[in-house]
């Protein structure tokens, strides 16, 4: 499929992917999410590309949703086009590499609900964030009442959607919205250099880590304990984990 929305760029065993309809400040439409279905369905099978980075191109990560095209839409085409969103953003949270969105801009309404289906936010000093839907009249429409209090807690996801306030980069770095702040004209270079130390670590134990944090936050602490537990000691038949273990005894780094 030719991307008209999406820069896609592989190195080093990262996934860079750049949204750009700088004109609109990266406003989603159908066929973004078309295009970034595709994307997955390309990336999923792919065991070279140990971390996906979502970023965005000029002053924006994403603004929202593509509020033209929503305008005219009717309760049934909206009820769709939330849902296709959300199935698409769970698709993405429930990638088995880690994902980081490196927050260039404005992630606002859609933008910052992307940015939170992503691992974690790195962002630009500069960078803005809000869900400023009901200023519009709307609610978020991608899941983005649920993330938001898992990510922020509830006193801060009432606070944010209820006031449709924008807030700094700053300020999304204090309520946990965003895991480190960056010069913004080092943010690629910063990004970089974490996905580039995910991917050095062991390519099984990364997976299994996200696998676990995000499926056991849904469970009961005695079950997710098991789950680790299983899960930890799947792990003592891989080569790769022995290795790592033999390594460090031997001071060296590991070779896999
Ligand atoms: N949709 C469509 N176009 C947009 C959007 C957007 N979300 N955001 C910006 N644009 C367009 C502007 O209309 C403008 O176009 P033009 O040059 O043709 O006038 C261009 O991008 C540049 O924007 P501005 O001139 O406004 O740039 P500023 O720097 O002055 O302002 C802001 C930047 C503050 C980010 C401002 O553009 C803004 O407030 N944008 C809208 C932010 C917003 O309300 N986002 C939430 C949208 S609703 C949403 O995301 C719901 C998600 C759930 C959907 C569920 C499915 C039904």
């Amino acid at each position: 499929m030719e991307y008209k929305i999406l820069k896609i760029f592989i190195a080093d065993r990262i996934a860079t992917m750049t949204i750009s309809r700088p004109a609109v400040l990266n406003a989603l439409n159908p066929e973004f999410f078309k295009e970034f279905n595709h994307f997955l369905d390309d990336l999923e099978p792919r065991d070279d590309i140990r971390v996906l980075i979502i970023t965005g191109e000029g002053k924006a990560f994403v603004a929202g949703a593509d509020i033209a095209g929503m305008s005219d839409m009717t309760e049934e085409q909206s009820f769709d086009f939330s849902r296709e969103g959300q199935d698409i953003f769970l698709r993405l949270e429930n990638l088995r590499i880690p994902v980081i969105a490196a927050v260039n801009g404005y992630a606002l309404g859609g933008g910052c609900e992307l940015a939170m289906a992503c691992d974690f936010r790195i962002a630009s000093r500069l960078a803005k964030f809000g869900q400023p839907e009901i200023s519009l009249g709307l609610i978020p429409g991608y899941a983005g009442t649920q993330r938001l209090s898992r990510i922020t807690g509830i006193g801060n996801a009432l606070y944010l959607i209820l006031t449709a306030e924008t807030i700094s980069a700053e300020d999304a770095l204090r309520i946990g919205l965003v895991q480190k702040l960056c010069e913004p004209e080092t943010l690629m270079e910063e990004v970089m250099k974490l996905a580039s130390k995910i991917a050095s670590n062991g390519s099984q134990a990364v997976p299994v880590s996200k696998k676990i944090i995000r499926e056991g936050i849904a469970l009961p602490f005695e079950e997710a304990s098991i789950l680790e537990a299983n899960e930890f000691s799947k792990l003592f038949s891989q080569p790769e984990t022995k290795e790592g273990m033999k390594a460090f005894m031997e001071k060296r780094k590991p070779v896999w």
